[in-house]
């Protein structure tokens, strides 16, 4: 199908073939690699990696994909002398199959003058060679963790080994698409203190079919700290004249997405205290945007990830736990007095372990970060605080109402903050004078 006009959602439907191209089979014997890990005949093939590993396996792992890149981004163009970056992909149990596509259709679809190095951490997989046979590909280096410690904490260990100026970070089921990541290095070149992430594309966990996402969604979350993705808001949509053009996103998924180094490293890393998966995406951001920097998709890089519906390792205190965990560290660092509204949408965090955030704390203070209030007025006012809503006579901020009660002598209302009554014989705790019109 050809899609005229760019803002209908439909992709063109693009011949395009990408060709691999550089020739290093020589030195990695890819089929001994990928045949040992196979699976048995009958063997459930969603079990181990929650996708459809007979299917991932049959591919080749430099498989045509298409550009699924809106037809104007092919004729921008880019600085000669984009600045290397250091790619760092994490993993855990990953299939052999997934991880090699996703490193070699990086090698494939990358100018090598802009790769200074792949850093695969293995986050204690069962089999240390899925990871250590990888390092004959070019650039590949290889470090392993000597316990489980979580995309978190092994990032930042990627990270803080990685050479490069720029680091840029991948899950280790992706599919990287035509001229991906000059777009993105570009944006970052301009200004180090952008943080940048490509459209996500589809890989299907059932098939593989690779499937174009649209381009007009950005990161979003309700007060559970629950990320979605979600339409650009229509004022921004209709105000947007050239779809090559970045989209400012209040959060990112978190996966998949370039950063300047430094800027890194002098914003905090990573809350090194946050275990195995999840939240990480929301520190991150808020602190970007709260701490002086900005957050955008770049439409012209595009990135497969297959998505999954369930997670196919085991969290050692559990998975709710986990999410609790990083969810809650994220809110008491950067929620200030909205925090309550994550309370309250995710009552089971309240009294929960949270270890200390002291550091962190110290750290935004430090870095003389904006507030939250801040961040919800100028980076994402479509999240609606859930407690303004106004029942006649009373304002609700919490547990708490500001509640009309009585008249006083002159006849001016008389209300008070305190514990909601919703009627007016119920003195609350403080009172306030409403001068009666
Ligand atoms: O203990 C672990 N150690 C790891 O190294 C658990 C996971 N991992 C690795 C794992 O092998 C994978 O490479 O971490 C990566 C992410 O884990 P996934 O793929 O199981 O989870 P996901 O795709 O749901 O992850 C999304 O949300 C995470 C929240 O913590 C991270 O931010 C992921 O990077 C993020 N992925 C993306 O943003 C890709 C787009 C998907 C979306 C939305
Ligand atoms: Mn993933």
């Amino acid at each position: 199908m050809v899609c005229e006009c760019w803002r209908c959602g439909v992709e063109r439907d693009s011949p395009v073939v990408l060709a691999p191209v550089w020739d290093w089979g020589w030195a990695f014997d890819e089929k001994a690699y990928l045949s040992s890990k196979l699976l048995k005949a009958g063997e459930d093939p969603y079990r181990q990696h929650a996708f459809n590993q007979l299917e991932s396996d049959k591919l080749s792992s430099d498989r045509p994909i298409r550009d699924t890149r809106h037809y104007r981004c092919t004729s921008v163009r880019y600085d000669p002398d984009l600045p290397a970056t250091s790619l760092i992909i994490t993993f855990h149990n990953e299939a052999r199959s997934t991880l090699l596509r996703t490193v070699k259709s990086v090698l494939n679809r990358t100018p090598p003058s802009l790769i200074q190095e792949i850093i695969l951490v293995d986050d204690f997989s069962s089999d240390p060679e899925d990871c250590q046979l990888l390092t004959k590909i070019p650039k590949v280096k290889c470090l392993r963790n000597t316990r489980r410690e979580g995309l978190i904490r092994s990032r930042v260990r990627g990270a803080e080994v990685a050479t490069a100026d720029i680091l840029t970070f991948l899950d280790s089921h992706c599919e990287v698409n035509s001229e991906w990541l000059q777009p993105m290095l570009q944006r970052v070149k301009e200004d180090y203190t952008r943080v940048v992430s490509p459209i996500i594309d589809v890989i299907s966990l059932d098939n593989f079919a690779y499937l174009a996402a649209s381009a007009d969604l950005r990161g979003g979350f309700d007060w559970s700290l629950h990320f979605k993705w979600e339409q650009i808001p229509i004022e921004q949509k209709m105000s947007r004249t050239d779809p090559t053009q970045s989209i400012r996103t209040p959060v990112i998924a978190g996966g998949i997405f370039v950063i300047d180094k430094s800027w890194f490293n002098h914003l905090g890393k990573y809350d090194t205290q946050m275990d195995i998966w999840g939240g990480e995406n929301f520190e991150l951001s808020f602190r970007v945007w709260m701490c002086g920097g900005s957050l955008e998709i770049v439409p012209c890089s595009r990135v497969g990830h297959v998505f999954r519906k369930r997670h196919p390792y085991d969290f050692p205190e559990g998975n709710a736990l986990t999410y609790i965990k990083n969810t809650k560290r994220t809110a008491e660092v950067w929620m200030d007095e909205y925090k309550q509204y994550y309370y309250e949408a995710r009552p089971s965090a309240i009294g929960k372990s949270f270890g200390s955030v002291a550091e962190r704390v110290e750290q935004r203070r430090k870095l003389n970060c904006k507030s939250f209030q801040w961040y919800l007025e100028n980076v994402y006012p479509e999240l609606k605080v859930p407690e303004k809503e106004l029942i006649p006579g009373i304002i609700r901020q919490g547990g708490n109402c500001l509640e009309s009660w009585a008249q006083d002598t002159t006849g001016s209302m008389l209300a008070g903050m305190g514990n909601c009554k919703g009627t007016v014989n119920n003195p609350p705790v403080t009172q306030v004078r409403w001068a009666s019109a």
